[in-house]
């Protein structure tokens, strides 16, 4: 894939306006190492950002009309829309579609929470471009969201930090697309750093750059995007929240981070089998999270392939959000040698990592590619990555 560039959102920019944009500012996709449906459920994760990147070219607009026009590489048609009219576009109503094509209700979700937390300023023209795959559980909208928003800080001088950013991107995700999902993807593309993970504790927000140490292991990641593609508006993701706020109101709890392993034989006398699996998969996760940072600071990434293999078997077999083609991919990664392989991300498609020795990037990639094809599954796309800068303003 060839990447995208700050120098393509600058032209599309010119086609759409005839004018240079004030500048470009640029938010990556993600990858979750290990920590699944835990976000919302007030507990931990640890992404890393991808060098797969989006790219938004904005120019403050001088007509003095207040209005907002966004392009964007997704679709042939910009929206444009008066700032004022904002409020009466968003929150979407749950259930519904947003009132713009889903594509646009990110920046512009972006742009009415900002007016919402008190940033005022003037009309804007905003192109977008992105070389992140959309709905491969890469956090391609969480890309969206982190270019605008920091565009959208520096034009209208808002003084947001960036886990402030971030939140304003979740809000835009939650409010405006209507996906209910948690933080996790908006603080990974604002706080990436080259080789690090991100270790964020979702109840506090505290963030910890945990170095992963992949490359000096002479080891590699490997995405293995399935093609299967998946939407959090609807469905699984939103029945699978409802049961973790079942589980924590009958444990008596604010969040499922208040349960941990040794109150499961509890748990599972007082619910149902769904809701105790759905449970079990969260606290176990949580924990499963915390061992791998210790793992990885006292041992190494060549240590942690059991506890990326047990978060898989919890998100089939537990959580009931994985797929055939996400189990295959898992499956023939470790079957070729991988140390360690998950699905990563929301479920229900997607993607699934594999971490693996670098000199054998060919062999797993090949093994995966051919088991795909002998079970008959669309042919999968496999690439490395490694950990990247977070949101940043590139001209
Ligand atoms: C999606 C959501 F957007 C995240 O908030 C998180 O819940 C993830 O699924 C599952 O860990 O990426």
């Amino acid at each position: 894939m060839t990447p995208t560039t700050a120098a393509q959102a600058t032209a599309l920019f010119t086609d759409l306006t005839g004018r240079t944009p004030d500048g470009v500012w640029s938010a990556p996709g993600r990858v979750n190492l290990i920590g699944e449906h835990t976000d919302y459920n007030d507990g931990f994760v640890l992404p890393f950002a991808i060098p797969h990147r989006t790219y938004a070219a904005v120019g403050v607009r001088d007509d003095g009309l207040g209005r907002v026009c966004v392009a964007s590489t997704f679709a042939d048609e910009p929206v444009e829309v008066a700032l004022d009219e904002l409020d009466a576009l968003f929150p979407t109503p749950t259930g519904t579609a947003p009132r713009v094509p889903e594509w646009a209700a990110y920046p512009l979700g972006v742009a009415w929470a900002l007016r919402q937390a008190g940033a005022e300023g003037r009309g804007l023209d905003i192109a977008i471009t992105s070389d992140v795959p959309v709905g491969a559980g890469l956090s391609s909208s969480a890309a969206i969201e982190g270019a605008t928003a920091s565009a959208l800080n520096d034009l209208w001088a808002a003084g947001l930090d960036r886990t402030a950013l971030a939140r304003i991107g979740r809000r835009a995700e939650n409010e405006a697309v209507g996906a209910p999902t948690g933080i996790m993807d908006q603080m990974a593309s604002m706080l990436g750093e080259p080789d690090a993970a991100i270790f964020l504790d979702c109840r506090s927000l505290d963030a910890v750059l945990v170095p992963v140490g992949i490359a000096e292991a002479g080891l590699a990641i490997l995405v293995m995007d399935t093609r299967v593609t998946h939407a959090h508006s609807t469905g699984g993701y939103r029945e699978r929240r409802a049961a973790c706020e079942r589980g924590a109101a009958i444990m008596g709890v604010p969040s499922l981070r208040d349960v941990s392993v040794g109150d499961l034989p509890r748990a599972e006398e007082l619910m149902d089998d769904v809701t105790f699996r759905r449970v079990r998969h969260v606290v176990t996760e949580n924990q499963r999270v915390l061992d791998t940072v210790r793992v990885l600071r006292e041992d190494g990434a060549r240590a942690i392939g059991d506890l990326l293999v047990a978060s898989h078997a919890s998100m089939r077999d537990d959580f009931e959000i994985s797929v055939p083609e996400l189990d295959t991919a898992v499956e023939a990664a470790l079957a070729a040698g991988a140390i360690g392989a998950r699905m990563t991300g929301g479920g229900f498609g997607g993607a699934a990592i594999a971490l693996i020795e670098q000199d054998s990037v060919q062999q797993v990639t090949d093994a995966v590619n051919a088991t795909f094809a002998a079970s008959g599954f669309t042919a999968p796309v496999v690439f490395t990555v490694t950990p990247s800068a977070g949101a940043h303003r590139d001209s």
